[in-house]
């Protein structure tokens, strides 16, 4: 893959001589370095002491930065049970593979709230939760956050979005909660409940992840300044376990959790109906076999030992214990008993779906008869949706066609019958998920004028490459290089880009960008996304062998894409920035055409189960003619959604957090280094390091800086800052910044120290953090002392 890939601008850019540079070497780029294999590098020529790498709590102070160092580091730190490190401007989270007691407790949470520096503690995901709590309470101004999960699939999105989510539930309480103790009505607890509800719907059992999400989500946490004064109270806070008020809950800037809301990105449905090898359905089938009171199994016609053709691998026992908590979070939410039983009875209309086959007919012109056992699955699959047998049975086995003004009727091949079987169940379970999500935003979404903040989460499928991959592996490594793009263009480029435009002395430290790999799978206007979106609006059969050709004859000068010269499979191999996959062409149009025969909308819309009756009251039952094709496909919805996520997350300040896996197996405590040097290269951990050891990672605007640090001028009578800043010019207010740089470090610093701390750009100055934390303090005296003086005048003056 990195044959392929766009390597830029080459030269690392230590130059300002911080401690944190000087272990930025040459060395990493160097030619000598086997960059395909990190782990034979000589890691002997560490400058530090091996028995010292735990100590590493952020790899930019590792010397010097080097694949091999970060990965030995990652090591010893994982051995000791450490299991989140910063790179920079990244959080490093490594999977556990067991639970950890006590590492996400609610004390543990309190810890780093009350802090006063959090980011002085050990590495932990609560400190980039806090980071970006107090970030949007803004220190100078309020700014939305965006917290970015990322990673391959297995390795912790999910596990950690949840982590977030329960910080905040915590920490940002609302004061009507702490004052009632019925926990259930809650904002905080409905947005936690969500969770379970979602993740049985839309996770799944894959060769990867026991708990693989099948769908991706953005989490916006709505926040609101609190405004009044706060409830004292004894007991337990009913959520979040406080037992006395919540420190944000007596500041005046305190930001209180008043709602939240889900986008949700594109539910593999297609696993409804079709199950790869050693993979499972969505967890909430087996909930449902194993969780059943005898009542609902009777209502939902389902002796004690019924297999199901579409419950695969029910054995394994994976995550099927939730269905009380899926039940109860259904409760909490609102979902009422009957609405309960709709979800369910459709569900269980399925699964009895799934057990209906058909035999080939015997004459083109005569339907396909039902397979031998499928009459008794038909008519409980028709009951359970609530619609006759009978024209259930019809809608499966004839089409109706358009010619001219007229309908006519054509039975389909068994075949036919087959995907018209598999594309009910597809529907409805699509159409049910997309309900619940936009009934639980109805339940956890705050009015516009009630909040002002917010705090996104953002997990999506992680990378995915099987032995067999199609549309929906095409889709989600989509996902992730658009999300591996956003760091690109957002930290790696646009960093890096600033320090020059604004005048700082730079040298560029070269990246890997994947936007060759983006232009290859989106752009135009010629693309893979371009050519099968064409192919799925023709009117006709798609031939797998001649989209292979004219992918090649189109795109076959784009270094990220090949083929397997001698694989008789129609197929295109990807070199993704995560890795090469290979995905097979057949079935991939179909998928993306994602049709739905009207006749079986219009057969759901009689359904006398009154959910499934809401649910496709307003879809379209139009026959469409010959030209008819709808525009939309799987791609162009999915591409469109990620465009506007991608927007929505350049408003907003990102943190960002790697997961790693250590080892593929899922094993507890396993560290692989094959497998996690791969995955820290992919992701460009090593760049970022370097951009992070030798950056500024804080940028103030001029004048805001002389706003905020104006008072520490104030207090010199050799500097004293006399003059507007809202009245001056770049030039003046740069003399002015210079002015209390030289107060605040009070002339003593050298000129290379102060170099390292701090930068006044064109137009906005450059802080490390250590320089940020000096000049809060400068400024927290200098109030306070003003603070006394003001006191001491007015009690004079009584
Ligand atoms: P993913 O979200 O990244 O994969 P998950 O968050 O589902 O991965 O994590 C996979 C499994 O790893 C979880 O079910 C836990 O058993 C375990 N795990 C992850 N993080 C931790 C942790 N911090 N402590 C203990 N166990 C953990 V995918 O959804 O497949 O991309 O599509
Ligand atoms: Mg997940």
């Amino acid at each position: 893959m990195s044959s392929s890939t766009d390597r830029r601008n080459i030269a690392v850019g230590p130059r300002n001589g911080g401690a944190a540079v000087k272990g930025v070497t040459q060395r990493v780029h160097s030619p000598n370095r086997s960059r395909n294999d990190p782990l034979e590098e000589d890691v002997q020529a560490f400058l530090i002491d091996e028995n010292q790498l735990h100590t590493f709590d952020d790899l930019t102070k590792v010397n010097p930065v080097t694949p091999a160092t970060v990965l030995k580091c990652l090591q010893a730190r994982y051995r000791l049970k450490v299991f989140y490190t910063h790179a920079g401007c990244t959080l490093v989270a490594l999977n556990p593979f067991q639970p950890i007691p006590d590492l996400y407790s609610v004390d543990v949470m309190k810890e780093y709230h009350y802090a006063t520096q959090p980011q002085e503690f050990k590495p932990h995901i609560f400190i980039v939760a806090e980071e970006a709590y107090r970030n949007v309470q803004g220190q100078l101004e309020p700014v939305n956050q965006s917290l970015v999960v990322s990673g391959e699939s297995g390795a912790g999105k999910t596990w950690t979005s949840r982590c977030l989510m329960k910080y905040y539930a915590t920490v940002a309480a609302s004061a009507q909660a702490v004052s009632s103790q019925d926990a259930a009505g809650r904002i905080e607890r409905r947005v936690l409940d969500s969770n379970p509800l979602m993740e049985a719907f839309g996770n799944a059992c894959t060769l990867r992840n026991n708990n693989s999400s099948r769908f991706g989500k953005y989490i916006q946490l709505q926040l609101d300044r609190y405004q009044l004064a706060p409830p004292t109270f004894q007991t337990s806070h009913p959520v979040s376990g406080f037992s006395s008020p919540c420190p944000t809950q007596l500041t005046s800037r305190a930001q209180l959790l008043v709602g939240a809301s889900v986008q949700t990105y594109l539910l593999e449905k297609t696993r409804v109906a079709c199950q790869p090898a050693n993979e499972r359905n969505f967890h909430i089938f087996y909930q449902m076999m194993k969780g059943a009171t005898d009542e609902q199994r009777t209502d939902w016609m389902m002796p004690q030992h019924q297999g199901f053709v579409w419950l695969p691998n029910c054995e394994k026992q994976i995550e099927e214990d939730g269905f009380l908590e899926t039940t109860e979070a259904m409760a909490h939410l609102g979902i009422d008993a009957e609405r309960q039983r709709q979800i369910f009875r459709i569900l269980a209309g399925i699964l009895h779906l799934g057990n209906v086959s058909f035999c080939s007919s015997t004459s083109e012109s005569q339907p396909c008869d039902l397979d031998q056992h499928s009459e008794d699955f038909l008519q409980r699959a028709g009951e359970l949706l609530g619609v006759p047998a009978e024209e259930l049975c019809r809608c499966l086995r004839v089409r109706t066609l358009k010619a001219g003004k007229q309908n006519v009727l054509k039975p389909c091949s068994r075949a036919e019958c087959g995907v018209r079987r598999d594309c009910l169940a597809k529907v409805v379970y699509g159409q049910l998920f997309e309900w619940l999500v936009t009934f639980i935003n109805s339940c956890i979404c705050a009015g516009q004028s009630k909040w002002r903040n917010f705090i996104g989460v953002l997990d999506v499928y992680g990378f995915e490459c099987f032995q067999i991959n199609n549309l929906e592996q095409l889709c989600i490594n989509y996902a992730n290089e658009k999300l591996q793009q956003h760091f690109v263009a957002h930290y790696l480029r646009a960093q890096q880009e600033e320090y020059v435009s604004e005048g700082l002395e730079w040298s560029f430290v070269k990246y890997q960008d994947n936007q060759s790999c983006l232009d290859l799978l989106e752009g135009s206007p010629i693309s893979v996304f371009s050519l099968l979106n064409e192919e799925s609006r023709l009117n006709r059969a798609s031939d797998s062998t001649a989209l292979r050709g004219r992918l090649e004859k189109e795109l076959g000068g784009n270094d990220n894409i090949c083929w397997d010269k001698f694989s008789k499979v129609p197929h295109f191999n990807v070199a993704h920035y995560a890795g090469k996959v290979s995905y097979q062409l057949e079935g991939m149009v179909e998928k993306n055409k994602d049709p739905v025969p009207p006749e079986l909308i219009g057969l759901l819309q009689k359904s006398d189960n009154l959910l499934l009756h809401e649910i496709f009251s307003d879809k379209e039952t139009e026959i469409p003619n010959s030209k008819g094709l709808s525009r939309v496909t799987v791609i162009s919805k999915f591409k469109n959604s990620l465009e506007n996520l991608m927007k929505l997350l350049l408003t907003t300040a990102p943190h960002y957090t790697r997961c790693i896996k250590p080892n593929s197996d899922c094993r507890p405590l396993t560290f692989k280094n094959r497998e996690v040097i791969l995955q820290l290269e992919a992701c460009g951990i090593v760049e970022t390091i370097h951009i992070s050891a030798a950056g500024f990672p804080i940028r103030i605007p001029l004048k805001s800086f002389v706003q905020r640090y104006g008072p520490i001028g104030k207090c010199s009578a050799s500097s004293r800052l006399d003059t507007d800043p809202d009245a001056e010019g770049a030039d003046v207010l740069q003399q002015q910044v210079e002015k209390l740089l030289r107060v605040a470090l009070q002339h003593n610093a050298s000129r290379d120290e102060r170099r390292s701390l701090v930068h006044c750009g064109k137009t906005k100055v450059f802080l490390t953090q250590p320089m940020l934390d000096l000049l809060e303090d400068r400024r927290g005296k200098v109030l306070s002392r003003c603070a006394f003086t003001i006191q001491c005048c007015w009690l004079r003056h009584q």
